[in-house]
């Protein structure tokens, strides 16, 4: 792997010191790799994050492995920035075929989300399809995907429509009081 910073430094002649990886002990891929291990003997439903935007840099190749035979919803983030007039189904097809050619092969284009955690388009689609095969299961959802892919907006955006929608209830109960 040749990072940004890399080429960069090569190009105006000094040496680039970041490096790839953390040697920090809770910080290592293998690390990482223990964690999400049980993931695949689990029954669960994974929600697999790939940023749009560097989709075979933020591909994790060891995704098959990870998830087992769980169903996978691949929430293909950053839609935003791309041209308003993209063709959804041509991209959400090529991400699919991309998935299969990764050993992801049972992926339907169904199972492809356009996504812009940011924004929130398309995530509200995605969060039913997952609540949904969470309730048939029985089971619990896991948000996995390389770094920067956009988990952590993925999730605060979650926690914010949940806060909203705690708030609208408790708006509802308010309104409907007798008193
Ligand atoms: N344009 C755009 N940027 C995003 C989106 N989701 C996340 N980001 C940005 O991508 C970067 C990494 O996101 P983050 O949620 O921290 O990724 P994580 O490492 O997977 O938790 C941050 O700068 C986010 O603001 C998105 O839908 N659109
Ligand atoms: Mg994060």
């Amino acid at each position: 792997m040749y990072c940004l910073l890399c080429s960069l430094s090569d190009c105006l002649g000094f040496f680039c010191s970041v490096p790839m990886c953390s040697t920090h002990d809770l910080l290592t891929p293998l690390h990482f790799q223990e964690l999400l291990k049980p993931l695949r003997k689990m029954r669960c439903v994974i929600v697999y994050i790939v940023d749009l935007f560097d989709f075979h840099g933020s591909f994790l190749y060891s995704i098959p492995r990870i998830v087992g035979d769980n169903p996978v919803l691949v929430i293909a983030n950053k839609i935003d920035l791309f041209p308003k007039d993209i063709k959804f189904s041509r991209v959400q097809h090529w991400i699919k075929q991309e998935c299969r050619n990764r050993g992801l092969h049972d992926i339907t284009a169904g199972q492809v989300h356009l996504v812009s955690c940011k924004t929130g388009f398309g995530v509200s689609e995605v969060l039913r399809r997952a609540y949904q095969s969470a309730e048939d299961r029985g089971c619990d959802i896991y948000v996995i995907g390389a770094a920067n892919a956009g988990k952590s907006t993925f999730i605060n955006h979650l926690l914010k429509v949940s806060c909203c929608l705690l708030c609208a209830n408790v708006l509802c109960a308010a309104t409907t009081f007798l008193w």
